[in-house]
């Protein structure tokens, strides 16, 4: 079906490689088609905004950077917060409201964060995190470290005049980040042709003369070699970069999202690229898993959603004192005495 894509890859991937992304792949997709489900019997309440159709990105942009990296994102944020390390069971919990998830039950779907995993959110401000992403470049650089920060944004975060005050600092000041745009071509009903006259949004980078390039985000393999080249350029010290990452959303831009604004057909269409079955072809090309092995793939990946059900309905919600805990940092200011 899809795999024209896959073999024209230039470089060659492992069958470790493959089958760890594939799993991952999966376990996002599987994950988030289990919290529809959750959400319709009101398991999970509030805001629900899936990531499926743009798991490549995510994965493939994790596997070119480092565990201690940063990486900052939107409030489509359940496949980076599990790619970044963060245990399923805890943000299922997160996702119930439970004091087990990774933010203590109390920022829900749209603000997952783990400090241990270098994951700063999941942010619901349209566009926040991208001057969020320069400032954590800034003090990577201010304190002499060689990590970058991946910082993601939406297709309609890049109309916020936030972003141009960011690039032009970033590339003032040469910080360590690697700015990434999700093109998903909507921004909730509002496609891209309808919001600006430049709908290649790589070329945003050019006012500032940042490096910046468009990419397939439907093929893992093109993200992963896309952002490892861009990080190497940021690592040696050379500032910012920007790549558009092509893809698509299947699902509403939220869970109460009638979708109107698009046809069946257009969607149908994006399925045909599906990141998950474009690797499977590559995987089965080369002889990497058979029936048998994509078989227990899948029983891995379904065992692990249901033990995160499991441990999220076992979790308490947070106790009513929990209301007033980590809404101030304390003691963890070094330039802040007594
Ligand atoms: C500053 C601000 N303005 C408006 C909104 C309402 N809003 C929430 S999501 C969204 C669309 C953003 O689309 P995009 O950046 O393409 O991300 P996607 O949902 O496609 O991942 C809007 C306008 C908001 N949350 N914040
Ligand atoms: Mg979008």
């Amino acid at each position: 079906m899809a795999n024209k894509t896959a073999t024209k890859t230039k470089a060659e991937y492992s069958k470790e490689l493959c089958l760890h992304w594939y799993e991952e792949m999966l376990l996002q997709r599987k994950f988030e088609e289990k919290c529809k489900q959750l959400y319709g019997q009101q398991k999970i309440n509030g805001f629900l905004h899936l990531y499926i159709g743009q798991e490549a990105i995510s994965s493939g942009i994790e596997s070119a950077i480092r565990k201690d990296d940063y990486v900052i994102t939107a409030y489509r944020d359940h496949g980076n917060a599990i790619v970044r390390g963060i245990h399923p069971n805890e943000v299922m919990a997160e996702l119930f409201g439970k004091n087990t998830g990774c933010s203590r039950g109390k920022g829900g779907s749209m603000h997952m964060f783990s400090k241990e995993h270098n994951f700063l959110g999941g942010h619901g401000i349209v566009g926040g995190q991208i001057p969020l992403g320069a400032g954590v470049g800034f003090a990577i650089k201010y304190r002499g470290e060689d990590n970058v920060c991946v910082a993601m944004m939406g297709d309609g975060a890049v109309r916020q005049g936030a972003l141009h005050e960011a690039f032009n600092l970033a590339m003032t000041w040469k910080l360590p980040v690697l700015f990434v745009c999700e093109n998903n071509m909507y921004a909730m009903g509002t496609s891209v042709e309808r919001t600006s006259n430049v709908t290649d949004i790589y070329k945003l980078g050019s006012a500032y003369e940042m490096p910046s390039k468009a990419v397939d985000g439907m093929n893992i393999m093109t993200v992963y070699e896309e952002t490892k080249a861009a990080v190497e350029h940021i690592r040696s010290g050379k500032g910012p970069v920007f790549l558009e990452m092509k893809t698509y959303r299947y699902q509403g831009h939220s869970i109460s999202d009638p979708g109107k604004y698009r046809t069946k057909d257009e969607v149908d269409e994006f399925k045909e690229k599906d990141p998950i079955l474009i690797l499977k072809s590559y995987i089965m090309e080369n002889g990497f898993a058979d029936d048998a092995a994509f078989d227990a793939i899948d029983e891995r990946v379904k065992t692990a959603v249901q033990a995160s059900v499991d441990f999220a309905e076992a979790s308490p919600y947070p106790a009513p004192h929990e209301l007033y805990e980590d809404v101030y940092v304390e003691n963890d200011y070094p330039f802040i005495k007594d």
